[in-house]
């Protein structure tokens, strides 16, 4: 394979999956509701089979680099289908990555399937950027197992999933060594919780728990060793992140050359004027460049490589920045058009802010180059 291309392979199945998001999944995105996990997407989704391309036969990740491809076509034509199917990968990763086979078969088949919703809830009030502050609490109990108290904040498809990976301390005063990773289907009883308007359509809410039992058999990978697992599941999302934005960054690219070939201004043309090209220009090579670092990362991590930490945070960095530019130049080239409500600008506007923020913010990524960097 060329190391700076696609095969041809490759790219036909991206042509095929920006397609299929236009024309069967953005329907079902429009007929949604914002802020609530739409089921029937879900279930095309998972009928289409693209869910399963999150998981290899064997329930373990599935390649990094096709996540990518996915994620930066289907966003490119419907950010819907594109976040429903990343949350089932993400609330999943944990179990795909540490869980046991009977947890991975009872749970995989229906998450893939579009039946089961999934989600990772790491975040708390408290402990965003800080993962390793976190406090929500497992405190042993008389039978052997757990119970949980605390709350976790801004968990997509929450309170909605059905599926909760949640990182809870096991040991007060550890820091990361004292988080374990645990398996929570949502109606265990003192589990509640309740959904947060945000600026990004797709559903976000809190968890209150309030004593929730959870055995052995919920426990993902070792007692204390559940950090790593949160950090594993981020080092193969991280590129994919930026794979969305990547597809976001485009969609807004090729709707500003769109537009500026068509509308009339000072006796031309939008795009004869030099600052106008030019930004369109500069938009168009930050974008290929952060292609490149996204797929290089992703790359990396299916080859198994030990810097992937480092790759996925640049990779993550650089897109999510160069999209928000991306979609910013593209409304400024469009005026007040853009800021309708319903305009896809509009649309890319809000979808763009939040992937800047979450699975590390720009300053955690840039915290852990500069880390790599010192060692
Ligand atoms: N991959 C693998 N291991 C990682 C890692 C990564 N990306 N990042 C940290 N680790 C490991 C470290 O190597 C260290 O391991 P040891 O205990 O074996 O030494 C351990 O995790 C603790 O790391 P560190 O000492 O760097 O911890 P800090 O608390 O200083 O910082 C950061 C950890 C900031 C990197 C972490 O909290 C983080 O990623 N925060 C962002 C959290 C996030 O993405 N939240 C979004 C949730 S999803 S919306």
């Amino acid at each position: 394979m060329p190391a700076f291309a696609l095969d041809p392979e490759q790219l036909a199945w991206c042509e095929e999956l920006r397609t299929l998001a236009a024309e069967e999944l953005r329907p079902l995105a429009d007929a949604g509701e914002e802020g609530h996990v739409n089921r029937r997407l879900l279930a095309a989704l998972g009928r289409s089979g693209l869910l399963g391309r999150l998981f290899a036969p064997d329930g373990r990740p599935a390649s990094a680099l096709d996540l990518c491809l996915l994620r930066e076509s289907l966003a490119y034509a419907c950010t819907e289908a594109e976040t429903a199917l990343a949350l089932q990968g993400l609330g999943a990763g944990p179990l795909a990555i540490a869980g046991t086979d009977a947890q991975r078969e009872r749970w995989l088949g229906q998450v893939t399937e579009g039946r089961a919703v999934a989600a990772f809830a790491l975040s708390e009030p408290g402990a965003g950027s800080d993962a390793a502050a976190l406090a929500l609490r497992a405190e042993p109990d008389a039978g052997g197992g757990w119970r949980l108290t605390g709350t976790k904040k801004w968990i997509s498809n929450a309170p909605f999933a059905d599926l909760y990976t949640v990182f809870a301390r096991t040991a007060e005063g550890a820091g990361s060594r004292g988080v374990t990773a645990f398996l929570v289907p949502g109606g265990r009883p003192g589990l509640s919780g309740e959904a947060l308007e945000m600026l990004s359509p797709h559903p976000i809410g809190t968890l209150t728990f309030d004593g929730v039992p959870v055995t052995r058999d919920d426990l993902l990978g070792e007692v204390d060793g559940g950090f790593a697992v949160a950090m594993s599941t981020l080092n193969l999302f991280r590129p994919s992140v930026g794979a969305f934005a990547n597809g976001m960054a485009q969609a807004a690219l090729d709707a500003a050359v769109e537009h500026a070939g068509t509308r009339p201004a000072f006796g031309g043309r939008l795009r004869d004027l030099q600052a106008v090209s030019h930004q369109l220009a500069e938009t168009a090579t930050r974008i290929e460049a952060a292609r490149l670092l996204v797929y290089a990362a992703a790359a990396a991590y299916d080859r198994g490589e030990p810097d992937i930490a480092r790759r996925a945070a640049m990779a993550k960095l650089l897109a999510t920045e160069t999209a928000q530019q991306a979609v910013d130049a593209a409304v400024q080239i469009h005026g007040a058009a853009a800021l309708q409500r319903g305009h896809l600008l509009e649309h890319l506007y809000r979808e763009v802010r939040a992937p800047r923020i979450y699975e590390g913010a720009s300053e955690v990524q840039r915290s852990v180059i500069a880390k790599e960097l010192y060692r």
